[in-house]
């Protein structure tokens, strides 16, 4: 094994580098540690950890998960506040586990990583400052829900008022009494929308697409109730466990099996929420044209009872332009606003781009990953060695919890971490064959999923197949609990 990569902290052990210090970039430092490895550096190109929970601080923010499901397995947390629990509150937890398991002290805040390359046996990377580092192991914990998508609509940049998206919100910017104007109509819209309109002078909600919404409601926990789960860990985690499986049993199940029982209750439940819109208009332009579940699902407690306020136009009309004073609609109405939000989602197939990513005969990742991102597993990739993804393409996105997947995905990734820790290889990467097939049927099973019923959805690809993980949770987790070693190539 090459001197230079190993040990360079005295340990004689791998070295791993981790981009992104969000919910999987710190559990993979935790887990790293936890298996012995020391020398894990994490580049963060921001100035504070937290991914999604630093990036989006829009009034209303909360997980749509519940709390206790939605925490890692080794820092379950008596104290939430609420079943769905707010965003700060989401992004203090990060910061107390990451200090907690000291993994503050291994990340190189503002260092973005622009590049890496394999060559002998190792990643280099290179920092926008252009600083280098070098690793055996990289692993990208980037995200999914990250680069913010900007509508294409004419003059969005002639807007005179303040204008954001809604991952880069402007808290300087005073609501209160305002005219605003938010585009989207998505799980982040919905949120904003009942955190605002007693907020403002007026709300105009410019929907393109009406959206299913399963009533969630969102207790707060009582005093008693946090010191009952502080008292009894044990209770904690049955209740953590509890939760999961029946997102699974409920949820998960019903979203790859489109004709399922499960599926059928859902629907049921979004209609009778729809029904207590009482303005007939009102309630016909909230009502989808596909199947509830084709699009993500929208969970909220009040969103009907808030778009019914007096102060809230739902505007439907085709965007034309955007005016220096409002909205312009295809029906020639001037939708005057003071304050314009985009809450137009993300761009989802980037991952680690635009870093410039160069595995094995100088391949990139660009070119990899042209027409669209693939890998196996939503792990890892044809011909870059030792460069693992937790929530890489393809993967559960919408079907359970985000940080159960990457905790899952990382006993995988340790796996192939320790066959090169052994000194057995210096790399793995997985072979094409394996990887085509693995494609070919996600593809067909994908088929089959309530998210190809017939809607637009940032689930879809650029051929309209959903890009999940279209399978069971037991499949999942059958899968990633040891590698297939056939399936790899050894470098
Ligand atoms: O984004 P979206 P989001 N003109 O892509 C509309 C997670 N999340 O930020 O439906 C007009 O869902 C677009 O219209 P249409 C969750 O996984 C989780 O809301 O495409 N409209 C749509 O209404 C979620 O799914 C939580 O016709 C345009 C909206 O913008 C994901 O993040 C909370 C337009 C985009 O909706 C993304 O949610 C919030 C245009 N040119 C988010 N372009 C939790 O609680 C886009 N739209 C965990």
């Amino acid at each position: 094994m090459r001197e230079y990569v190993r040990g360079m902290d005295g340990s004689g052990d791998i070295r791993v580098i981790v981009i992104g210090a969000g919910m999987s970039g710190i559990l993979s430092a935790v887990k790293l540690r936890e298996r012995g490895i020391t020398d894990v550096v994490i580049y963060e190109k921001a100035d504070r950890l937290g991914g999604t929970w630093r990036e989006n601080t829009y009034p209303g923010i909360a997980c749509d998960v519940p709390s206790h499901a939605y925490c890692y397995s080794f820092a379950l947390n008596p104290n939430w506040s609420q079943h769905f629990a707010p965003g700060d509150e989401i992004q203090a937890y990060f910061e107390g586990v990451a200090r907690e398991f000291e993994v503050d002290g291994l990340i190189r805040f503002g260092q973005e990583i622009v590049r890496a390359e394999w060559a002998d046996g190792a990643w280099t990377v290179e920092t926008s400052d252009g600083a280098t580092d070098r690793a055996q192991i990289l692993i990208g914990a980037t995200g999914v829900l990250h680069h913010p998508s900007y509508p294409d609509i004419p003059g969005l940049d002639s807007f005179a008022g303040a204008s954001f998206h809604s991952a880069r919100w402007d808290h300087s910017v005073e609501l209160e009494g305002k005219r605003v104007g938010v585009i989207g109509t998505g799980s982040t819209a919905v949120q904003i929308t009942s955190a605002l309109i007693d907020v403002v002078d007026r709300f105009s909600l410019f929907q393109r697409t009406a959206q299913w919404v399963l009533p969630v409601p969102n207790p707060g926990y009582t005093d008693e109730e946090r010191a009952a789960y502080t008292a009894d860990p044990d209770g904690l985690r049955i209740l953590h466990d509890d939760l999961g499986q029946r997102m699974t049993n409920l949820v998960a199940t019903a979203l790859i099996d489109s004709e399922s029982p499960a599926m059928a209750r859902i629907e049921e439940q979004c209609r009778e929420n729809l029904s207590q819109v009482v303005d007939p208009e009102l309630r016909m332009k909230l009502s989808p044209d596909y199947r509830a579940a084709c699009k993500r699902l929208i969970m909220s407690p009040d969103f009907y009872e808030k778009v019914q306020s007096p102060n809230l136009d739902l505007v439907t009309a085709g965007l034309e332009r955007i005016e220096p004073t409002g909205v312009r609609t295809s029906d020639g109405v001037l939708h005057e606003i003071d304050v314009l939000v985009l809450a137009t989602g993300f761009q989802v197939d980037r991952f680690l781009r635009p870093m410039e990513v160069v595995g094995v005969n100088g391949q990139t990742l660009d070119e990899a990953w042209t027409p669209r991102p693939l890998a196996y597993l939503a792990i890892s990739v044809p011909g870059f060695p030792n460069l693992f993804m937790l929530n890489g393409p393809n993967g559960p996105v919408g079907n359970f919890s985000l940080i159960e997947i990457a905790e899952r995905q990382f006993e995988y990734i340790a796996q192939l971490i320790d066959e090169v820790r052994a000194g057995r290889c210096e790399g793995l990467a997985p072979n094409a064959g394996a990887t085509e097939a693995y494609e070919q049927s996600r593809v067909e099973a994908a088929k089959q999923t309530i998210w190809m019923t017939g809607c637009r959805s940032w689930y879809l690809d650029d051929r309209g197949i959903p890009a999940t993980w279209p399978w069971t949770f037991d499949r999942f987790r059958d899968e990633m609990a040891a590698p297939k070693l056939e399936a790899f190539d050894r470098f």
